[in-house]
């Protein structure tokens, strides 16, 4: 029996991983086996770490997207099924790769027919950002070539869901739904929080149809989502926290993150996503995020935890170049970590603007 390959697109911070994880659970309770793939430009994912340490079998391509990374994510899927044996296969691409539906969606229809059936391709719609740019305002916190990619992984989905409607009020909501619809005409869209599973009955609904899906082959040009891609600076490290006396690793976060905030708003560089991984040494551990300029950190995942010792993983994903943004987040760790009486010592730490993406496959017309 062939495999459901399910994978769940949008923007850096638009609320993939909780999706795939609550869609995990969901698999689950009706007695599926699932197994995740991550995805990322580079190594170290807080991703990865998060969706582990909730249970869940996830193996990782790391250091270029899905789509240049092909035959690493079909091996990585065949670790998967050599392993647990998964009746549904997750998979959350990089949150600024566009072109999914040519570059891995058909290549794994047409190449792998009879070992997956592809699901519906479902694209998050992220608000905070997601507003501004669909009304076209030049601030959007990102320039006009990041905001192409945003708009290109809409006009490639299946499926836009709204997500985070547990933030927003009904106005907003309906302002968005209009501009989603009025600028994506025909692609059906849903509302939901991943937070809070609302909408998660229609999503999962969607996700279970088998048709003519995965189809919409987009008219992109390569260099405007290169140039686009290569705006973010990128950083993936990882410290080492020691102290002398406990220390609160849920309030560390935080403050490493409202730091940062600050920092990127010094530095002009727009937030697409930063996240923290706090773990002690049994694996317990904490969550933050902070996934535009202008929102609050959040703690996504408290833990409690007043450990002595703690490994901490940097995600950061910012407008701003990247050896800046490596130098800020390296001061503000040992800043933030000093204040608690702890020392921090970076292990990894690699930055970078993502590469040119050159697809290991491009179907040029849909052909399944
Ligand atoms: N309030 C709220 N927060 C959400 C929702 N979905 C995701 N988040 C939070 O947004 C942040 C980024 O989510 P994540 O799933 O990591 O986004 P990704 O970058 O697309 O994988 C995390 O702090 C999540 O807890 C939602 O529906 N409502
Ligand atoms: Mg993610």
């Amino acid at each position: 029996m062939s495999v459901r390959f399910v994978m769940i697109g949008g923007f850096l911070g638009a609320g993939k991983t909780t999706t795939v994880s609550r869609l995990a659970r969901h698999y689950q309770a009706q007695g599926k086996r699932v197994g995740i793939v991550t995805n990322d430009q580079a190594h170290d994912l807080v991703d990865t770490n998060s969706l582990r340490s909730q249970g869940l079998t996830v193996e990782e391509v790391p250091g270029a997207c899905f789509c240049c990374r092909f035959d690493d994510l079909v091996g990585r899927v065949g670790s998967l099924e050599a392993g647990a044996r998964p009746d549904v296969i997750l998979a959350e691409p990089v949150g600024s790769c566009t072109d999914l539906v040519a570059t891995v969606i058909q290549p794994l229809k047409d190449l792998y027919a009879g070992r997956f059936e592809v699901a519906p391709y479902a694209v998050l719609f992220k608000p905070t950002h997601g507003l501004r740019i669909l009304r076209n305002q030049t601030a959007g916190g990102f320039s006009p070539k990041a905001a192409y990619i945003f708009k290109k992984q809409l006009e490639e989905a299946d499926a836009i869901v709204i997500n985070r409607i547990d933030e927003l009020d009904p106005p907003q909501i309906e302002e968005l739904s209009r501009l989603v619809g009025e600028q994506f005409p025909g692609t059906p869209v849903l509302r939901a929080s991943a937070a809070s599973g609302a909408g998660f009955d229609a999503l999962t609904e969607l996700l279970d149809q088998t048709g003519g899906f995965g189809r919409k082959i987009l008219d992109i040009d390569y260099d405007t989502y290169a140039e686009g891609e290569a705006e973010l600076g990128w950083l993936n490290a990882t410290a080492r926290i020691t102290s002398a006396a406990p220390f609160d690793l849920d309030a560390l976060l935080t403050a490493i993150l409202t730091d940062l905030a600050q920092s990127c708003r010094t530095l002009d560089g727009e937030v697409a996503h930063l996240k923290l991984i706090g773990m002690d040494d049994a694996s317990a551990f904490a969550v933050g995020n902070l996934v535009s300029s202008d929102t609050a950190p959040q703690l996504s995942l408290p833990s409690g935890l007043k450990p002595r010792e703690a490994d901490l993983i940097v995600n950061a994903r910012v407008a701003t170049a990247p050896a800046a943004l490596e130098a800020e987040v390296k001061r503000v760790v040992a800043a933030q970590a000093a204040k608690v009486g702890a020392r921090a010592e970076f292990r990894t730490s690699q930055s970078l603007r993502p590469g040119r993406p050159v697809p290991t496959h491009r179907y040029a017309e849909a052909k399944k």
